[in-house]
């Protein structure tokens, strides 16, 4: 069945329609054969939440919002099963924050990153960084140590969804400002995060834009008490225990 013709009533109608795309995203040289598992891996936990944004995560969407409008540089890291997923999304949560969009993947090759960029500007997107590749995120030792001078390494705040926990803590350790969009609330990635987002990138990327059109015209004080009444451990904590409580409906 192609995505086209999923019906909208399908009981597993976004779970069908996410694997599409990211099967899609692998024949079309965007996505990497381990982005399928990954994505496998996000379905258990996806469905484990009840395959629903979480007050929670909602909460740490609008954080998410209010840090993007304060940042001088916003910089959106895109990765393989990101651009699959959803890549008009990241264009108008760029848009709406005013970000670059900078590819930056774990298994990199150059081909992959031109084939995202190309993705990315087909979906909107004007100027998609990542391809130079000009600077190194230190104590780092694999591909995705490899950013832009002028995007990532000069960034205050990056949103990188599915991100692997060893840039997370790198990122944290130069002392920026980092998002996380992760359905596991027990990833490394997610506990380093400043701004966890524990939900689905097909739900949390709209939301982060959603709340961004809110909080527009938003002064700095209103955005600064946003993101310093967000909790991120009880956000992980909401979470987990909707998971171990077993009961897909609690919140
Ligand atoms: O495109 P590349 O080369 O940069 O590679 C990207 C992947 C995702 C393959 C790479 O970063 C990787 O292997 O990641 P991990 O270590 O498998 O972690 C991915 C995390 O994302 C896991 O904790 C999953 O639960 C989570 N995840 C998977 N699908 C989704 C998700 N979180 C939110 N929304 C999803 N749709």
């Amino acid at each position: 069945m192609a995505e086209a013709e999923i019906p909208d009533d399908h009981p597993r109608h976004d779970s069908l329609v996410t694997r599409h795309r990211i099967e899609d995203g692998v024949d079309e040289g965007i996505t990497s054969r381990q982005g399928l598992i990954a994505q496998g891996r996000g379905e258990a936990f996806d469905y484990l939440l009840g395959e629903r944004t979480l007050p929670s995560a909602d909460d740490a969407a609008r954080a998410a919002a209010a840090h993007l409008l304060l940042a001088e540089h916003p910089v959106v890291s895109v990765n393989g099963n990101a651009a699959a997923l959803v890549p008009t999304e990241l264009v108008a949560l760029a848009a709406a924050v005013d970000a670059d969009l900078e590819v930056n993947l774990f298994n990199r090759t150059e081909d992959r990153v031109t084939a995202i960029a190309e993705y990315l500007r087909d979906h909107g997107a004007t100027d998609v960084k990542g391809l130079r590749a000009d600077a190194r995120l230190p104590n780092l030792d694999h591909e995705r140590a490899k950013v832009d001078a002028d995007g990532i390494a000069d960034a205050d705040v990056v949103l990188v969804p599915l991100e692997d926990g060893d840039r997370a803590s790198a990122l944290a350790a130069l002392g920026k400002v980092e998002i996380v969009i992760d359905l596991n609330p027990l990833s490394r990635s997610a506990r380093v995060a400043d701004v966890p987002v524990v939900d689905n990138i097909l739900r949390a990327v709209p939301a982060i834009t959603a709340h961004a059109r809110d909080l527009a015209d938003a002064d700095r004080e209103t955005l600064t008490r946003i993101v310093d009444d967000f909790d991120a451990e009880a956000t992980l904590a909401a979470a987990e225990r909707v998971i171990r409580s077993g009961d897909l409906e609690s919140d």
